[in-house]
């Protein structure tokens, strides 16, 4: 992120002070091109080494400087590029869907997101479904491009300047934030529940069977003799009734089927 901001003249300063025997560690990586977040470095070493066929661990100053270039290079064509090599693990030059997955994993637990955890698979089968129409099973550097660069060629016909492009790729993948406040709750909402349906069915299901039963003796009640003598004390009190039966009986079930287990 920071990388960019300053030139080769610095980091060749610091290459010096680092290296040892003119090489420099994977885990110096970071520290030399003045990238605080050290596990992001060491995974963008990973990916720009593993392209260039280096398993060393340590690269010589040619090398970095040919490193430098790529990334702070802001042409969309470069981007892209180092993004790629970063989710192909063993640079085959295509990304299969178990490396989407991998990498959803990985983000998921960088960022404490149990729930994207638990949906990495269904995701990882999403991007693959939008990435790979053919159904080859997996993903090529051009595919990647098209979906990036279809959206901007869409609203301004042709666009060729690649930093405009890359401000146009960086507007597509921040999603834009909603103006209207309600607007943003009700899409907050949807994503709440496309995200947690599996835990909010069984909750609706139980209020449902709840409201159902006070309905159906609240209206039975009504229609006897009782409630014109007592109003609607009487209904409501049975309907609540006939709920904290059902309740009773829900706590119950595990009781019973432990007993079984048991036996
Ligand atoms: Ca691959």
């Amino acid at each position: 992120k920071s990388v960019g901001a300053e030139g080769w003249a610095d980091v060749e300063k610091r290459f010096d002070k680092l290296a040892v025997d003119g090489l420099l560690l994977r885990s110096r990586f970071g520290q030399c091109i003045g990238m605080n977040e050290k596990e992001f470095a060491g995974e963008l070493f990973d990916a720009l080494a593993r392209r260039r066929g280096i398993v060393t661990g340590t690269i010589t100053k040619a090398v970095l400087r040919d490193f430098w270039e790529q990334l702070s290079d802001q042409s969309f064509d470069a981007r892209i590029q180092t993004f790629f090599d970063m989710v192909d693990k063993d640079a085959d030059g295509r990304i299969t869907e178990a490396e989407v997955r991998e990498i959803i994993s990985l983000s998921a637990s960088a960022n404490k997101l149990s729930t994207l955890q638990d949906h990495a698979d269904e995701y990882a089968a999403l991007i693959m479904e939008e990435l790979d129409p053919d159904g080859l099973g997996y993903i090529e550097l051009h595919n990647l491009e098209m979906l990036l660069l279809q959206a901007p060629a869409h609203s301004s016909g042709t666009v060729t300047d690649s930093r405009k492009l890359s401000q146009l790729l960086s507007q597509k993948l921040v999603p834009t934030k909603e103006p209207n406040p309600i607007k943003r709750a009700a899409k907050k909402f949807a994503y709440f529940v496309e995200d947690n349906w599996k835990r909010i069915w069984p909750i609706l299901l139980w209020l449902g069977v709840c409201v159902g039963l006070f309905t159906w003796k609240f209206v039975q009640y009504k229609n006897r003799y009782v409630f014109h003598v007592m109003g609607y004390c009487v209904s409501s009190a049975k309907g609540a009734g006939e709920t904290l039966k059902f309740n009773m009986a829900l706590i119950l079930l595990p009781v019973c089927r432990n007993t079984i287990t048991w036996l």
